[in-house]
């Protein structure tokens, strides 16, 4: 929409009407302002002419020879080009219903013929001026639009890297702290977590226990059956141990290669055997076969068990000296078995 003070980009204004000397007069009149002024003798080459190139304001006459004004106005209207061009009627008709209908056809002025110039030029200067209020407006509207849309988008993406920030932040701390091969937490979670549930101990007056468990004669299976079915028979003793261990404050590691340890909260040494026994049952069930060397002609473990009801301001590591002492008995008592 042009700006109707800039000499340089005139407003281009359309008269539709069928009477020469009207067209004339109005044309005169309104090319004096300064307007480009086109025209229009009827109704279909009114809407030819708006085809080519939608004008900033429309001047139309009721009464023309192939369609009437209101009915060019209403097609003007419905046509998404050109509905927001500024149609003022002009017309012979004075009577107030012509008017109201002109309005209700979507007119924006009405302007009684024999009309007066300086009316015509106050009217069109007018509606002009609205035109252009109303579309620097709509480009204000346009561009909070496309700002906000930006903003949304920049919020997006931040959540977006936050997210993402979020994840890897998460996967660096299950490198951290998980065991690759069996999932379970490693060494240095265990390193963590067992000082803690010391002291939660020591201030619950409850007792704490520790299993470690290694596998028996498993240098012989690697040996034996390879590495890659090392590492599978490691996996699957590790699950069976995770099905075996049941209470929800349970504890499972990695502690080493074939090592095993498991924290057992609130659990005196009769429950702690009772765990023991459950995993070996669980991993018997495996029927992992390790026929040579191996006494049972399986895959076996050996268990340490210690307990102690930590006193406070001490360290649990007394606790894992037990556990490994315990655990060295069980070998040389034969292995398969527990010692405490
Ligand atoms: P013992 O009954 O006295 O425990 O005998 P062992 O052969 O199990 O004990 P040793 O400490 O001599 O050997 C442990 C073996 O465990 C050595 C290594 O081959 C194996 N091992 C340790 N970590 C892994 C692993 O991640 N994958 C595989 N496949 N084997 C491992
Ligand atoms: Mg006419
Ligand atoms: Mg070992
Ligand atoms: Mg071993």
């Amino acid at each position: 929409m042009n700006n109707e003070q800039n000499p340089l980009n005139p407003c281009d204004i359309l008269i539709i009407d069928d009477y020469p000397d009207n067209l004339r007069v109005l044309t005169a009149i309104l090319a004096e302002q300064g307007y480009r002024v086109r025209k229009a003798i009827n109704g279909k080459l009114a809407l030819a002419t708006i085809e080519t190139q939608v004008p900033d304001l429309i001047l139309l006459d009721i009464q023309l020879p192939d369609i009437n004004g209101y009915e060019l106005c209403r097609q003007i209207k419905s046509n998404p080009r050109t509905y927001a061009v500024p149609i003022l009627m002009i017309s012979v008709q004075d009577k107030a219903e012509d008017i109201v209908r002109a309005f209700t056809e979507g007119a924006v002025d009405y302007i009684k013929k024999p009309f007066q110039p300086e009316e015509v030029i106050i009217r069109v200067k007018t509606q002009l001026m609205i035109r252009h209020l109303y579309s620097q407006l709509e480009d204000q509207n346009q561009t909070l639009f496309e700002k906000n849309n930006q903003l949304q988008l920049e919020v997006e993406q931040r959540l977006q890297t936050e997210e993402a920030l979020k994840q890897a932040n998460f996967k660096l701390q299950k490198l951290a702290f998980i065991d690759s091969l069996t999932a379970l937490g490693n060494r240095r979670y265990f390193d963590e977590q067992l000082p803690r549930t010391w002291r939660q101990m020591a201030r619950n007056k409850q007792f704490l226990s520790l299993i470690i468990c290694d596998l028996d004669y498993f240098k012989t299976y690697n040996d034996t059956y390879g590495h890659p079915a090392g590492d599978l028979c490691l996996k699957q003793v590790a699950h069976a141990i995770h099905r075996a261990v049941k209470r929800p404050g349970d504890l499972v590691f990695r502690y080493g290669g074939e090592e095993f340890v498991i924290i057992l909260p609130e659990t005196p040494l009769d429950g702690a055997i009772q765990v023991a026994k459950n995993i070996q049952l669980e991993v018997e069930q495996l029927h992992l076969l390790h026929t040579h060397f191996s006494i049972y002609q399986k895959i076996t473990l050996s268990f340490g068990i210690s307990c102690q009801s930590p006193a406070p301001n001490t360290s649990p590591t007394a606790l894992i000296i037990q556990a490994d002492q315990a655990l060295y008995d069980a070998k040389t008592q034969g292995r398969n078995t527990y010692a405490v």
